[in-house]
């Protein structure tokens, strides 16, 4: 059994290799690769997500964890079956079309992906068209869409609006964030959940797979 305090420890620590060392001293205990990720790097993400939306951790940190994340993931990918890695759901995700910002949308990313997602990055200045691509394409279980700007809030209707005239609407389940963004807004324009960080974005998708 790995220690959940020990992954939260490095994950939040100073030592860019703890995260590294502790998932090889699991899997030489004999711990299951499978086990190392699901009750110790995805739980120690979900608390890191608990601590950026409570404000005791920031950015930079969040980043670094998520770092730390992927390296601890990479030792375990080879031992894990696809199935295992993306047992969350998939998700494609973009910064709306017109709207150049991608930073939150790039940690939101790494949120989902350290919670076990399959995330298509679209990219930012996505047209709602190649969102629907990604639905009928790649079978999104998810699309999950970012703004920073109040000009480019509309996209997000549209985007909402495209899947909907294709056909796919009720087949994914719509997320919005971003900083302008508000949880009214989402529920005005159809989407399925709103964000307000990355920290509880992952948390949001979960549940709206949970919803089926
Ligand atoms: Co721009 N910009 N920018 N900018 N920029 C803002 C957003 C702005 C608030 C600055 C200001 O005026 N005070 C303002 C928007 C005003 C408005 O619309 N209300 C603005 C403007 C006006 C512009 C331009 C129009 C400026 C110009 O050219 N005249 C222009 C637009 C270009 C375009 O997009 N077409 C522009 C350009 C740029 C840069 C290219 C220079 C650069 C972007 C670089 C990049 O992203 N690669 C930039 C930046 C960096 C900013 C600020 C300074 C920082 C944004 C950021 O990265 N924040 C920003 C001012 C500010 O916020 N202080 C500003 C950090 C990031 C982690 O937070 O993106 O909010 P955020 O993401 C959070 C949450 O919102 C949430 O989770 C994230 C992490 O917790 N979240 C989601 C985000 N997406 C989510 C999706 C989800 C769920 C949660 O579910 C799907």
């Amino acid at each position: 059994m790995i220690e959940l305090e020990k992954v939260i420890a490095a994950l939040t620590g100073q030592d860019p290799h703890a995260v590294t060392q502790l998932v090889q001293r699991a899997l030489d205990e004999g711990i299951k690769a499978e086990d190392v990720l699901n009750q110790g790097l995805i739980p120690g993400m979900d608390v890191i997500g608990e601590r950026m939306q409570s404000g005791e951790m920031f950015i930079p940190e969040v980043l670094m964890a998520a770092k730390k994340m992927r390296a601890g993931v990479s030792i375990l990918k080879p031992l894990l079956g696809d199935a295992t890695i993306s047992v969350a759901g998939k998700v494609a995700i973009g910064t709306v079309k017109g709207d150049l910002h991608d930073i939150g949308k790039n940690l939101v990313k790494m949120m989902m992906e350290s919670a076990g997602f399959e995330v298509n990055d679209l990219g930012v200045d996505v047209a709602p068209e190649k969102f629907v691509k990604a639905v009928t394409e790649n079978d999104a279980d998810i699309v999950a869409l970012s703004a920073l700007l109040t000009t480019t809030m509309p996209m997000m209707k549209e985007t909402v609006d495209a899947l909907r005239e294709s056909g796919v609407r009720d087949s994914v389940k719509v997320m919005v964030g971003g900083a302008p963004v508000t949880k009214k807004f989402a529920d005005d324009i159809g989407a399925d959940g709103y964000a307000p960080d990355a920290g509880s974005a992952n948390k949001m998708a979960k549940t709206l797979m949970a919803l089926g």
